[in-house]
């Protein structure tokens, strides 16, 4: 079939490039022309996704609303952020590419929306937005779906063609048009769900699942810190329960666009009809505690050396919110950095994930006078970091991610004061 995908990030150019493998006609649609010029040079900005991928594919690139007028099926993959210093979903994107496609769609096509919303979104802002901007009929001449994105940033496992799928349809007839396209691109589970509103609430639930749960051993973390007991420890011993238990782990804060973002958009969305989801609000409380509650054992730390905040350096280790990929987007370091920077220390940063000419422009340079290391994305490339402390002499170590949580001893014995989350 012939299918255009609208906004091609990290969801939607991976969906183009696994539909055009998989034999569709692939219509590769981005609000920003210069992108579309990369993309036709075969360069993006996605990872995972190569030059020789990009040119051997056969998506056609553009940025003409009018090439959408030629699609089958036409997906919306575009960015649901929150709005800038409010914790309440911006639905512009949203709205701004359905106003786009809606005049555009053909009669007979299908309007599937992957973008992470809200319930409710779909029956309340997509559908009224379509009977502005087309005078074909919804349910008649055209059909909406709704289909959460699930990708996994950086993982090597799972990925766009094998990750299970929930779909939601406004009419059986979309359910089942949109069941039999990811079907025909996906070897995995296509589950139908009762209703738009079921499929939407379905992708929230999921993330803010992982929020809660992160918020959990996070709380642990902070209180096993006071009574002395390892939580890395007994995450460990707490997982061999063969069932009804998931480890999840402490950590100097949540980023990303998914976790810390989706929470709000069920807390906002009920809170309109009434109900306070107390729970997420304290789980996201609770995450969003761990920068400064990782900046206080850092101050903990330098006190041992005889040093304060104020007037030492600091090398803030990892600045994206994941480990070994360079997105910075909501990621905890950033707003450690800000905690240190009130705090009057000096803050030298190295990530080399992240292009960003103001840091060290690698480990040595970045370790060279500093007073400590705050660690805060557990990069593989770090893995050295023990041995180059040594090097230089830095004595003081904050792991926010315990990633040298087997290697505290040694690193005492020579001499660091060492700090992790909730293992110290
Ligand atoms: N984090 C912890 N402790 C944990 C797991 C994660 O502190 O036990 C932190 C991470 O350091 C990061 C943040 O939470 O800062 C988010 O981590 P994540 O592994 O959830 O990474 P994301 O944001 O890439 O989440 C994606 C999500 N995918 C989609 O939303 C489509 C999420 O649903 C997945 O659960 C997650 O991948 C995954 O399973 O890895």
């Amino acid at each position: 079939m012939k299918i255009a995908v609208i906004g091609l990030g990290y969801v939607g150019l991976p969906l183009a490039m696994l539909a055009d493998a998989k034999g569709h006609e692939i219509i590769g649609f981005d609000i920003v022309g210069s992108y579309i010029e990369r993309l036709r040079a075969h360069r993006t900005h996605v990872d995972g996704i190569s030059t020789e991928q990009l040119a051997a594919s056969a998506i056609t690139f553009t940025d003409q609303p009018e090439h959408l007028s030629e699609a089958d099926i036409v997906i919306i993959c575009v960015p649901t952020p929150l709005i800038e210093k409010t914790q309440l979903p911006d639905l512009e994107p949203v709205k701004g590419a359905v106003r786009l496609v809606a005049p555009q769609l053909k009669q007979g096509a299908l309007l599937i929306l992957e973008s992470t919303v809200n319930p409710g979104v779909c029956d309340e802002v997509v559908i009224p937005l379509l009977a502005e901007h087309t005078n074909k009929q919804l349910g008649r001449d055209i059909e909406l779906a709704y289909c959460p994105e699930r990708i996994n940033p950086g993982d090597p496992t799972w990925n766009v063609s094998n990750i299970n799928r929930v779909v939601g349809g406004h009419t059986e007839q979309a359910l089942q048009r949109a069941i039999d396209f990811y079907t025909s691109i996906i070897d995995a589970q296509i589950k139908p769900m009762g209703s738009l509103k079921e499929a939407e609430a379905v992708k929230v639930v999921e993330n803010s699942f992982r929020d809660i749960n992160i918020a959990f051993v996070n709380e642990l973390a902070m209180s096993f810190h006071s009574l002395g007991i390892n939580i890395e420890n007994v995450i460990d011993g707490a997982a061999t329960k063969p069932f009804a238990f998931m480890a999840h782990r402490p950590g100097c804060g949540v980023g990303g666009h998914c976790i810390p973002v989706d929470p709000y958009y069920l807390i906002d969305y009920a809170s309109g009809f009434g109900f306070d989801h107390e729970l997420l609000r304290m789980a996201r409380a609770t995450n969003e505690k761990m920068p400064r509650f990782t900046v206080g054992l850092l101050k903990e730390a330098l006190k041992e050396k005889g040093k304060t905040l104020s007037g030492s350096t600091v090398a803030l280790l990892g600045l994206s919110y994941k480990a070994d990929i360079g997105d910075v987007r909501e990621s905890p370091a950033l707003q450690i950095k800000e905690l240190l920077l009130d705090f009057d220390a000096h803050v030298v940063t190295y990530d080399p994930y992240v292009t960003d000419d103001l840091q060290a422009e690698d480990l040595d340079k970045a370790l060279q006078g500093a007073d400590a290391v705050m660690l805060a994305t557990a990069h593989g490339a770090f893995r050295q970091l023990p041995a180059a402390l040594q090097q230089h002499g830095v004595d003081v170590l904050v792991d926010g991610r315990n990633m040298f949580r087997s290697e505290v001893e040694a690193l005492e014995r020579a001499g660091v004061a060492y700090r992790g989350i909730g293992i110290h």
